[in-house]
């Protein structure tokens, strides 16, 4: 009898991550508001060694260590706010690293093991070495094979992996890998949306790193479950401890991880993607070696907001000689702008008259394309890469990308057009099928690279690069520019 293993995702969509009520239990989690613990991880006795953390929190630590970390909470220095202690009160003598932030009114303290004395300084020097390697990497692809080289050389996961995802919530592709001997290349494979819900991409967009120690730790839960003000648990966004999502410990089952870290990678406030961490054995972190990767992660964010702007400097200018050479010739030759980039077609409009250069797109088809695309501005580009997608009025028949610049008043526009992309991604797992579960639990297990999934983008046409939108922009600028020198010139010749 066939069982019906499928499982419905928008319980995944919905689940509230930041809410789940508990911590790792490594750690030890207290909220206090006006001097008195208003709330605590029902494990804080044991890890603290004290009595039941109850009623004023100076039974802890003195006035003293409460201003600094309070002043601390509030430095907003962008990254996670951590300093050693050592208990004054109960438990006097006992030393923990504490890290922390505000949250719903509280001050929250996360207490975990004091690390090693001089750890910091032993993350931090082979940290400023590996920036200014950094620096000199050239592209996208080899920043983040040094940051993965890095990470995994002051961690020690077995797996590290850069995760560049296609759009905001859609799936991703592995773009660089360091990995121990033995364990299966994930280099070049797609991974689909559904692997990380929008609600978790929003959250690690504030929250820079997330460590979980050990698939199989029991959550210490908080106590009280809800807030007396609000009502619900403690918003444990910004919490270094934070219990992890059923579904993604389920993941990270099936593929046989017992241990990960991952660290955001944002470009504009957007995240951009992850460098994704696995251990076979459960790996506690120490908060240290936790901000060295955070700040790598800052860093490498940086570096590649940095090459994207070269990138775009460097084919501003070559650009500009290929299109002072297109508009030397007037009219401007349909040949030339489908030559300006890798399309199947191109098609123009000047004074009304449509003519089509290329394959794939008859007159009709193409009238048809132009009418569905929406008005921008002279000058103005738009562009996609899924019609189907992003057009409501999509025709029938038509390219899978675009490209339109309005080059003029008057619907004068030119539209480089791309066919659906035809190079298949390999999949980690087949993204066309309901997800089942796995020998854990709920989730298809990205399984060995003879597994790889071989699938063709349905309804995609290949991305258009920064070059290929600048190209656009450029030639839309400077088509302006001769229009209005042209317009000039006459209005000289009446006078
Ligand atoms: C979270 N999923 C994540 C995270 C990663 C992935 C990196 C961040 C948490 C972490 O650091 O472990 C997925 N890991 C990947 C991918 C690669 C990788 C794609 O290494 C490829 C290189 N996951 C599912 C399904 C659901 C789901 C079907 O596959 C929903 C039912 C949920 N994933 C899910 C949730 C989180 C998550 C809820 C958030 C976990 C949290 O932060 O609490």
């Amino acid at each position: 009898r066939e069982v019906d293993d499928t499982f419905d995702v928008s319980a995944c969509v919905r689940e509230p991550i930041h809410k789940l009520g508990g911590v790792q239990s490594y750690g030890a989690l207290i909220g206090v508001r006006d001097g008195k613990i208003v709330v605590a991880s029902e494990n804080a006795g044991t890890v603290l060694g004290v009595p039941e953390p109850r009623g004023a929190v100076t039974r802890l630590l003195t006035d003293w260590q409460m201003a600094t970390l309070a002043a601390l909470a509030d430095a907003d220095t962008g990254q996670t706010a951590m300093m050693p202690v050592e208990l004054g009160g109960v438990g006097s003598g006992r030393r923990f690293d504490v890290t922390v932030h505000r949250a719903d009114g509280l001050l929250v303290l996360e207490f975990e093991p004091a690390s090693p004395a001089g750890e910091f300084a032993s993350a931090y020097a082979p940290v400023r070495q590996a920036l200014v390697r950094l620096q000199r990497a050239g592209t996208v692809a080899e920043a983040c094979q040094e940051a993965v080289r890095e990470i995994r050389a002051i961690t020690g996961y077995d797996r590290v992996v850069a995760y560049r995802f296609e759009s905001a919530d859609g799936p991703g592709e592995v773009i660089a890998e360091e990995v121990a001997a033995g364990w299966e290349p994930w280099l070049g494979l797609w991974f689909p949306a559904t692997d990380i819900p929008p609600q978790a991409r929003r959250l690690y967009e504030h929250n820079w790193i997330r460590v979980i120690a050990d698939v199989e730790d029991e959550t210490a839960r908080l106590v009280p479950e809800v807030l007396p003000d609000t009502g619900e648990p403690l918003d444990l966004s910004m919490s270094v401890l934070r219990t992890v999502s059923d579904f993604h410990l389920e993941y990270l089952r099936n593929i046989e991880v017992t241990s990960s870290m991952s660290v955001s990678l944002l470009s504009g406030g957007r995240l951009w993607g992850l460098i994704a961490c696995h251990g076979r054995a459960r790996k506690e972190l120490s908060p240290p070696v936790r901000s060295a990767c955070e700040f790598f992660g800052v860093a490498l964010s940086l570096q590649l907001a940095s090459l994207r702007e070269h990138d775009v400097t460097s084919a501003r200018e070559r650009s500009r000689q290929v299109i002072a050479g297109l508009l030397a010739d007037e009219p401007l030759q349909p040949a030339g702008l489908k030559d300006l980039m890798d399309c199947d077609a191109v098609l123009v409009r000047t004074n009304g008259d449509l003519t089509v250069h290329g394959d794939g797109l008859g007159p009709e088809a193409a009238a048809a394309l132009l009418a569905a695309l929406p008005d921008t501005v002279a000058g103005e580009i738009w562009s996609s890469e899924c019609l189907a997608d992003d057009l409501a009025d999509m025709p029938e028949k038509g390219p899978a990308g675009v490209l339109a610049l309005r080059s003029g008043a008057e619907g004068d526009v030119v539209v480089w057009v791309r066919a659906e992309r035809t190079v298949a991604r390999r999949w980690a797992t087949d993204p066309s099928r309901p997800i089942t579960m796995g020998p854990h639990g709920r989730r298809l297990t990205p399984r060995g690279s003879t597994a790889v999934f071989l699938a063709s983008v349905r309804g995609h046409s290949m991305p258009w690069s920064t070059t290929d939108l600048v190209m656009a922009a450029e030639l839309g600028r400077a088509m302006m520019a001769s229009a209005l020198a042209n317009a000039r010139r006459l209005s000289a010749l009446n006078a």
